[in-house]
């Protein structure tokens, strides 16, 4: 029998396993700058709507050899050999790319698909660990090499990777297969419910990734301290495989800085002071530095910028002085395609339409997008917003839930943490207050601001619209736990007409920056009609002019906005068989991506504001 010793060793073993197993499938920060192999391209599938391939006729899970399991090999070895799986190129699907949309038959499928893809490789040096890095799976990827199972991941929008063992990889012909599930479950992240389409499919980037054996860069954050006016930088470095006193160094050329560091157990505090002349990053000078870190066996290379994002009571303050918040919420959608975006062509083509429309912030909804958007709001001096799918109807009471939501916001978090772009994690939207949720939301927070100090935290809340006399007050108790007051507002679509904008006043109880994260009109592209009827472009102008009236008369803490939405987007939820047809038309922009008559309210509005 186990004493209390016992279980405590035994908790102990259990810990250091679990934790080992963790760090090695810890992301693997900044993957483009890596030796990296691009398993992009055609993949074969089947589409497995019983979940054949994974679980017998008694519905129990296969067992890791079973060879009528989809992970093993398709191939008859003689005559009598019955398969009843086989990968064929009748059946090809692009990685990336949702399913959806590639073949009609996908329009509405959620369920379970397996990709098959043969590839060769041999590592350039023996000793180099290989790992196998996805972008995003949505939204349960279980992950085959050679009939040997490298992992499980969950979450549709954050990237992972699973280190390849030695014995699982061929020099030819490797057999490389994943499940991709993107079934909806009450318990997962997001839940049954949402205002989007549920695109499946593995819809980022695939490639293999070689790491030395010793002292390889995992990851590393590199920010300026949020002080206003600091010139000092700090962050971390990790590595794997270190030897005690590991050096690291963190050179900036450009600036003539280079530090070194000493790894204790495999990380080093990074801490070190930038010349005062170095230059901020700014939407105005989006200045990105060359930064270099280095290990005896390892070396890294990013695109850094430095700034500050800091809150001085009412205000929001960027590199210390008072920034507004010119907005657009995006998802990560192309409409004339009716797709997920995945590429630097995609983010050149919505950060686009942003820049067009004079912004010069964008929310990222409703979930972590692909990288390249970050980076390319990087360069376009684009500041974002950033969020898990913690929406709506989350299980707030469950534990386990939490874990979930907490594992998508360290990934998130560990890809974009050195992104001068992003201000703002945030942690969900429209949640529903209670005690349970209120914990959930602030525990979410808490993790955000722990893995990154250098950030300012946020969800989008709800207004509370029972106020009298007009004056809408956001008083949810999670705004205690925030930085930045953000609410989902709508004042005359949900609710009333454009008028009611005329007399509404808003309000928040705590002493912080107001955001407004949405609001937002349908208007079917192309509908024209008077501005009294509703669908039509005329309506969602008014919309806009009636907001923008309203905006200018916000109380002095309103610090900016982002509405609902930049375009088109498809929503299961959007029934009207001559307005909707399954698309949330609310964007400024059609499903055929011209713009339509409110985009130039926006535009107009953002342009006569000057920072
Ligand atoms: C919201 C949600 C967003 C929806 C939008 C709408 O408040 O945050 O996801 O799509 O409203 O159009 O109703």
């Amino acid at each position: 029998f186990l004493t209390t010793k016992n279980w405590r060793l035994l908790l102990a073993i259990l810990l250091f396993f679990s934790s080992n197993v963790f760090s090695q499938n810890e992301i693997i920060g900044n993957v483009n700058a890596r030796k990296t192999f691009s398993l992009n391209g055609k993949w074969q599938y089947i589409v497995d709507p019983y979940e054949t391939g994974f679980y017998d006729y008694r519905f129990k899970e296969r067992n890791i050899n079973d060879r009528e399991a989809y992970w093993s090999t398709d191939i008859p070895t003689n005559k009598l050999d019955r398969k009843e799986h086989q990968y064929n190129d009748k059946y090809l699907l692009n990685v990336p790319g949702d399913w959806n949309s590639q073949d009609p038959k996908f329009l509405y499928y959620e369920g379970s698909v397996w990709y098959k893809k043969s590839f060769d490789y041999t590592k350039s040096n023996a000793g180099n660990k290989l790992y196998l890095y996805f972008g995003a799976v949505n939204y349960k990827a279980d992950v085959y090499l050679n009939g040997i199972k490298l992992g499980t991941h969950k979450g549709g929008f954050t990237p992972f990777n699973f280190e390849i063992p030695d014995n699982a990889l061929k020099s030819t012909n490797n057999y490389l297969v994943v499940k991709v599930d993107d079934k909806r479950y009450a318990d997962e992240i997001p839940t049954l419910n949402t205002d989007w389409w549920n695109y499946g499919g593995i819809t980022r980037d695939v490639k293999l990734v070689e790491l030395p054996s010793a002292a390889a860069i995992r990851n590393y954050a590199i920010q300026l301290k949020p002080v206003v006016n600091t010139t000092e930088v700090e962050g971390w470095v990790k590595l794997d495989n270190a030897k005690a006193g590991e050096k690291i160094s963190v050179e900036i050329p450009e600036l003539k800085v280079k530090k070194e560091f000493t790894a204790d157990a495999g990380s080093a505090k990074i801490n070190f002071k930038l010349p005062t002349t170095f230059q901020r990053w700014s939407p105005e000078n989006p200045k990105l530095y060359n930064v270099v870190v280095t290990t005896a066996a390892d070396k890294v290379t990013d695109k850094i910028g430095f700034r500050t994002i800091t809150v001085d009571g009412k205000k929001l303050l960027l590199n210390g002085k008072t920034v507004f918040l010119k907005g657009i919420s995006i998802h990560a959608e192309v409409p004339q395609e009716i797709r997920r975006a995945y590429s630097s062509k995609d983010a050149a083509m919505l950060l686009g339409w942003a820049k067009e429309l004079g912004c010069n912030m964008v929310r990222l909804a409703h979930y972590p997008h692909d990288e390249a958007m970050t980076r390319m709001a990087d360069s376009l001096g684009l500041l974002v917003w950033s969020e898990i799918p913690v929406y709506w109807t989350i299980d707030f009471t469950s534990d386990a839930v939490l874990e979930k939501a907490k594992v998508q916001l360290n990934e998130m978090i560990s890809r974009d943490q050195n992104r001068a772009s992003v201000i703002i994690w945030s942690v969900g939207n429209e949640t529903p207050v209670s005690e349970a949720r209120t914990r959930f939301m602030s525990t979410l927070l808490k993790t955000a601001r722990g893995l990154d100090p250098s950030r300012l935290v946020s969800a989008a809340l709800e207004v509370d619209y029972q106020s009298e006399k007009n004056l809408r007050v956001i008083d949810d108790p999670l705004g205690e736990y925030v930085d930045v007051v953000a609410f989902n507002e709508y004042l005359g679509w949900y609710g009333g007409t454009p008028e009611a904008c005329r007399t509404a006043n808003w309000a928040t109880k705590y002493n912080k920056p107001l955001f407004i994260s949405e609001t937002g009109a349908e208007a079917l592209g192309g509908y024209h009609a008077d501005a009294g009827t509703l669908w039509s472009e005329e309506f969602q102008e008014w919309y806009y002019q009636e907001q923008v009236a309203m905006l200018k008369r916000m109380p002095d803490n309103f610090t900016g906005i982002s509405p609902w939405i930049l375009a088109d987007f498809r929503s299961p939820r959007r029934n009207n068989a001559t307005y909707q047809e399954g698309w949330n038309n609310k964007g400024l922009i059609d499903q055929h991506g011209r713009k339509k008559k409110a985009f130039y309210v926006m535009k107009a509005y953002y342009d006569s504001i000057k920072n």
